[in-house]
């Protein structure tokens, strides 16, 4: 219900709607309405309330990542039909992964904030209240467990997609970062519950630097935000347009084996592709030339003697000759 009132108060273009005309358009009492609206106040959704006028929205709620708004003029058709959103959390991937075996498929947790955000084996990610998209997507598909990982190729290609419909020049750093001007404004964590031949489900963690200017010392040679490198764009609208390119290469992957909408951004728009790169694994660093991304989403590499080398991700990280990228 509450969704259905601020689409009246969105598409009432920041005009006054009378609570009358709510109620009859809803078919539910003034009293609710007004009980309605007290709720989205609370959620930061600045309404104003005039005598005799009704309600208007004073500016856009743009900045909040509400289910309302999320879903207002979202048109996929079952990735973020089910939203669930947080002020604060500790991570929406424990949280999804607590809900997982009963949610339905395509069900995403959104938080405003994370207390105990998580990157790969267990490091931290800095998830500032207001500051970012810190978002887990729920899967339920029928594949092996061996493919899962490639949907953490889908994710990257749909955010670098997302972006770049959105104006921002992100490319991507194999297997799972999103880069800006050669720092980190996204990463990237999937994580698998499986039996031996049947996935259980799958939660695909995202979080965006969208506002930060700031990080803390440890991350500020490497972070960046789409902010910071000078973009103006709302986190609504990041969200609705990842979810749109998700379920489109996700399904074609899922349903058709199809790799190549995928494949064709991960290396269209890849940082690292043609250039000199660090591999580490168990604290070995070999300098390398990449190469490619093969079929199966693995990265070629070349070492030292020519040779080529396949990498299966989550096996090694990546550093730039310089840096980061
Ligand atoms: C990642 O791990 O890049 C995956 C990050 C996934 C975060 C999302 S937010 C929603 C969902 N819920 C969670 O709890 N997690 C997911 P990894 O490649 O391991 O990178 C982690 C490293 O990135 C850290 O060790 C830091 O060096 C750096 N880092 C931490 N916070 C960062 C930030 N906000 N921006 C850029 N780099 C960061």
């Amino acid at each position: 219900m509450r969704e259905k009132i601020v689409n009246l108060l969105l598409n009432s273009d920041l005009e006054f709607i009378s609570g009358e005309e709510i109620s009859k358009q809803l078919g539910i009492s003034r009293t609710a309405v007004w009980k309605h609206i007290n709720v989205l106040k609370e959620q930061g959704y600045e309404i104003e309330s005039v005598n005799k006028k009704g309600y208007r929205l004073k500016e856009s709620p743009n900045d909040i990542l509400s289910k309302e708004n999320i879903l207002h003029n979202l048109k996929t058709k079952f990735i973020g039909k089910e939203i669930i959103h947080f002020d604060s959390i500790d991570s929406t991937n424990n949280y999804a992964k607590s809900i997982a075996n009963e949610a339905t498929d395509g069900t995403v947790i959104l938080s405003e904030e994370q207390v105990s955000g998580r990157g790969r084996l267990g490091k931290c990610w800095h998830s500032e209240k207001h500051e970012g998209i810190w978002m887990s997507i729920i899967l339920k598909p029928n594949i092996l467990p061996m493919d899962a990982p490639f949907i953490t190729l889908v994710a990257g290609a749909s955010i670098v997609k997302a972006l770049r419909n959105l104006g921002v020049e992100a490319t991507i750093k194999w297997p799972n970062d999103i880069i800006l001007n050669g720092k980190k404004t996204c990463g990237i964590l999937t994580e698998l519950s499986a039996e031996i031949e049947r996935v259980n489900y799958i939660v695909v963690g995202i979080g965006i630097n969208v506002k930060t200017i700031n990080f803390p010392e440890e991350i500020g040679n490497i972070a960046t935000s789409i902010q910071r490198e000078g973009y103006e764009i709302s986190r609504v609208d990041i969200v609705r347009n990842i979810l749109s390119e998700f379920e489109l290469k996700y399904n074609s992957y899922i349903n058709e084996n199809d790799k190549s909408s995928t494949l064709d951004v991960c290396k269209n728009y890849s940082a690292i592709i043609g250039k000199e790169i660090y591999t580490i694994k168990n604290n070995v660093k070999e300098q390398v030339t990449c190469i490619d991304i093969n079929e199966n989403g693995d990265l070629v590499v070349k070492d030292k003697n020519g040779k080529l080398k396949e990498i299966i991700s989550g096996e090694v990280s990546i550093r730039g000759e310089h840096g980061y990228v």
